[in-house]
Parts: structure tokens; sequence; C-alpha cells
């Protein structure tokens, strides 16, 4: 199975990408008009989100028909031209597939309604108790996760919307329907997938209630996934020996993930999770305010570094995604460090072990939405979830800055690819409001000798002219300190330091107090900073606000 240590992928959110037809919605068109734009940036991989026919209750993650692409992004012929084009400039086109559930839209769905048997085992479906949902367990969406279904007299399981059904993996058909599909898909020329949620489709053989908690822990990384992750890459993907994975893993374990995509395994390429970005829950609650704790930040992403590695695991490196608000807004300052906290971040990512990823608009540092009432939001999660805080009495206000700082819609806003009117995304009125903080983007930043869209460039290519920067090994440097998050990579004689202040105030690193005791003595090179100046003091290191530095350290 293939490496993707040197590769770099791009996340293209689709309906907020650019918009081609103004109607107001990204396409597949608009992606392809960009390409240039992407090539220059670098990257290896466009990873798009799911362009099938859909309802759009999620945006695409209730699919309707895997074979079809929905209308409003274009067509078939939109998305292999793509695919050329892309192909033409040295990137490959990254499907993403939702296989956990369907859209209740989808004809499996409707036939299993109206009663027939085949179908309606296609989806789980159980008797209540008692006049109650078969389980107490809560949708990640919020409310039950039971859908009753009155001329059935049973239930059907919607781990999220009740719009989107889950499937059952354990019937032989449903995996040989999900196998041909994405057969279907590699034949017209993709060069890989993600796959979303893929580590709750192995539901138990009995449900129960759980007395602990959502009911996550009887089917997050269920009891058969593993043999169907086997089949699926024996049965797809497995058979060209190119194609690049990743599995989107909620809630998951490290020794899950480490089978999930060690290469002996043969079941994924590569995995996310998404324990760090955790850490600014109060007690583990989403809807709920706190500052981010970085000393836990730090730890868990060290205790994945460390445990990949050791076992030979392979990483998905990101802090953005289409469900997360934008980091430099939650991990940085959106304000007045916004560029330099943007690099900063985005360095402290790119130079770990695994394969970097880049959410659009994130290699020019877009903020957070900030929007100010509940009727710019789009995301049905967010729109739940002010339902249900409002049901728990909480003022408006209070709701609205919780939105403001959690909602997905935070990552959803349009690319602001220009400042004129539109951004040059749209002509229309777009389909969610831009981000209200002005100022930012893609044209301004390239304007700037300090862009941040060239710092990211810059990142990339360390990434593919140095194997230390691909293989080497990982060691945290000062794990305990409360503003640097520093780590060493080792390849042999090769070494690079990275050193990233995650705060505005400035602080000294001190070589002699670390592993890394005689570096100043030693020759070294900056491969890279986000300051045009670094500063020694005594034999110490200054980090200037939100400052990154990357240090090669030549072999004697
Ligand atoms: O997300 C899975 C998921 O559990 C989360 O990222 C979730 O959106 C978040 O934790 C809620 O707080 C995937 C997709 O990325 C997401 O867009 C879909 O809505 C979801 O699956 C269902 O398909």
């Amino acid at each position: 199975m293939n490496n993707f240590d040197d590769k770099v992928i791009y996340q293209i959110y689709v309906k907020s990408f650019m918009d081609s037809n103004g109607d107001g919605l990204g396409d597949i068109p608009g992606i392809t008009g960009r390409l240039d734009y992407l090539e220059n940036l670098g990257v290896d991989y466009l990873w798009l989100t799911p362009v099938f026919v859909s309802p759009m209750n999620d945006n695409g993650y209730d699919v309707a028909d895997y074979y079809k692409v929905d209308p409003s992004f274009g067509t078939l012929e939109d998305l292999t031209h793509l695919i050329r084009e892309a192909e033409k400039r040295g990137m490959g086109i990254m499907l993403d597939m939702v296989f956990n559930h369907t859209s209740t839209a989808h004809e499996w769905f409707r036939k299993a309604l109206a009663g027939d048997p085949k179908y309606k085992d296609y989806y789980i479906f159980r008797k209540g108790r008692n006049g109650e949902p078969p389980t107490n367990w809560i949708s990640k969406f919020g409310g039950s996760a039971w859908e009753y279904v009155p001329h059935l007299d049973e239930y059907y399981l919607h781990l999220f919307d009740r719009t989107q059904a889950d499937l059952n993996w354990d019937n032989q058909n449903v995996r040989q329907e999900l196998y041909d599909i994405v057969n279907y898909w590699l034949d017209k020329g993709v060069s890989g997938f993600r796959f979303d949620v893929v580590n709750l489709i192995s539901k138990p053989e009995v449900f129960i209630n759980d007395d602990e908690g959502d009911g996550r822990r009887f089917y997050t990384d269920g009891p058969r996934v593993h043999e169907y992750l086997k089949e699926l890459h024996r049965e797809t993907f497995g058979r060209t020996d190119n194609a690049i994975t990743v599995g989107e893993m909620s809630s998951t374990s490290l020794e899950s993930c480490v089978r999930y995509s060690n290469p002996r395994e043969k079941e994924l390429s590569m995995v996310f999770n998404f324990h760090h970005l955790k850490v600014d829950y109060e007690k583990g609650d989403k809807w709920s305010l706190k500052e981010f704790d970085f000393q836990e930040l730090k730890d868990i992403l060290n205790h994945w570094q460390e445990g990949m590695e050791l076992h030979d695991g392979k990483m998905a490196l990101f802090f953005n995604n289409h469900d997360q608000p934008r980091v430099v807004s939650r991990f940085g300052d959106d304000g007045r460090y916004r560029k330099e906290s943007a690099k900063m971040l985005a360095t402290s990512i790119h130079m770990l072990s695994g394969t970097p990823y880049i959410y659009q608009g994130e290699e020019f540092g877009m903020t957070n939405a900030y929007f100010d009432s509940i009727g710019e939001y789009r995301d049905v999660e967010s729109i739940n979830y002010y339902n249900i805080l409002k049901e728990e009495n909480l003022q408006e206000e209070e709701i609205l800055r919780i939105l403001q700082a959690k909602s997905r819609d935070n990552g959803r806003t349009p690319v602001l690819w220009t400042s004129e009117e539109g951004h040059g995304f749209t002509t229309a009125k777009p389909w969610i409001p831009f981000s209200k903080i002005t100022g930012i983007s893609a044209e301004e930043d390239l304007e700037n000798q300090d862009s941040i869209i060239r710092y990211y460039r810059k990142l990339i290519r360390l990434r593919k002219e140095n194997p230390v920067i691909q293989k080497g090994s990982y060691r945290i440097i000062q794990k305990n300190h409360p503003s640097l998050f520093s780590y060493l990579r080792s390849l042999g004689e090769e070494k690079v330091l990275v050193i990233n202040n995650f705060y505005h105030e400035e602080v000294f690193f001190d070589p002699e107090e670390t592993e890394v005791r005689n570096l100043l003595s030693q020759r070294y090179q900056i491969l890279l900073s986000n300051y045009e100046n670094f500063t020694l003091q005594d034999g110490k290191i200054l980090l200037k606000p939100y400052e990154s530095v990357v240090i090669a350290i030549e072999p004697h």
C-alpha cells in the first residue's frame, strides 16, 4: 500500500467554494475554474464533500442516489471534466462516501417504508419498548436516535438527523451495493475516497439502553468494523495499488485507529480523529463556552503522534474542516495577530508526522462567521441545538454566543476570493451569508509579501523536499511548557526542530533546558518562520507573539 506522508490534501466544501452559474451555490464547474489556484498552492489531492443527489438536509451527507451528481452541483460530465483537468495539473480527486446512513429519500428506504422485507433489512428497524423507543440512545444532532414509523409500528435507527437512516452493514447485500458504488466511481477515474463516520457502521447484535452515556460505546469501533473495512478494501480500492483513503473516526481510540490505518491491516490509508478538537468543550459538552485548554491540546496531539508512530498507524493532520469552527478564531487570534497565528497554527500541524489537510479558506486565514441572528444559520445541527438550548431556558443572547463559537456554519461561509460584492464567489445572493469579518480575501492576501497563502506554499514545499518531515520520528520538547508547542523530527542524522508560540506574550525558548542542548553551537538553518527576523538573546531564542520557527540542525 502506498505511503502518503509526502502528500497534502485540500478539502473543498462544494456548496461554499465557487459558484459558476450565479445561483448562490457552489458547484463543480466552479472548482474546475479554480484549479490553477489550487495547483499553485501545491496540493496533491482535492477531497470534495458529497456531490451526490440529496435533499440536502445535511448538505449532501444525506445521499439519495450514490450514482448521480446532484443537479445543483452540476452533471456527471462536469465531474469527469474536473477529474481530467485536475489530473493534468497533477492533482487527484477524492470523493466523500457516506455509507453509515442514507437519506430517507433514498429508494432503498422508500421501499423499506413501503414494507418490502428485502429493503427493510437494509436498515435497522426495531420494535419499541412499552411505548418508548427501542433504546435511550441520543442522536449526534440531538434528540432520540430512533424515529417511529406509525404504519409499521416500528422505529428506525438514525445516529444523525431523522432523515439520515443508518444502514445495516450486517446485511451482505447492503455491503455489496456499497462496494459496487465505490467501484463505479473508481472506474470514473477518482483517486480515492473519504469515508464518512466509517467507524460507526458495525452495530451491536442486541440493542440495549445506555445508562452511562448516549449509546456511542455500543456502536463506536463496533464489533465487526475491521472485518467490514478489510472486505471493502479487498472488494474495491485494494485492487488498485495507488488509491488514497481516509476514514472519519468518531469518538475513537488510538488502538482502533492503528488497526484502521496500519498498512499491514489492509483497511484504510489514514484516519481522522477529533479528540484534539474537543479541548474547548466543558466536560465533553460541545454546546458550552470554554477557553481552549492548551496543555490538553498538546497532550492529545502528543499521545497520537507517539502512539501512531510506535504502531505504524497513519494520521490525517488537521485543525479545520466543514464541521469545525475556524481554527484561527478558536486557538489563534483572529484580530490583531490573525496572520501570525494562522501561520503558527499551520506550522504546528504541518510539521507533524502524517498527511496534512487544508480546508478551503484556511490558506488565507478565514475566520468564524460571527452571525448575530438565528436566521443566518443553515446547519441542521446548529438549528436543532438552538431549539434544545431554548428549551433549556438559556437566553437568546447566550445561545447566539455559543453558536458563534461552536456552529459548524463557522466553517461553511463562502470562500472569500475577492473583496468585491459577492466576493468572487457568486453574482447572486449566497445560500449562506458571508462571514461578518471584512478585509479578508485570497486576492488581498496575495497582494502582501507576508501573505498566508505563500506561507502555506512553503510549508507544502518543505514537506516535499525534506524526508525528515515526511518520515522522521517525532519527539515533544518541553511537554509542559505553558505557551510553547515544540517538537523535534529526526531521521538518521537529520533533525528539524519546530517551535510554536501559541500566545501573544513573548517567550524565550532556552535550548539549554531541553533535549536540544547544544543546538545553537551546532550548524543550523532556519527553514521557515512567520516573522522576518529570528531573535537570539543570551543564547536563547525569543519567540514573538504567535511566532513559529522551523530549524534544521545540520549533521556534524
Ligand atoms: O460528521 C460526523 C460527526 O460526528 C461530526 O463531525 C459532527 O458533525 C459533529 O461532531 C457534531 O458536533 C460527518 C460529516 O463530516 C458531517 O458533516 C455530517 O453531518 C455527519 O457525518 C453525518 O453524515
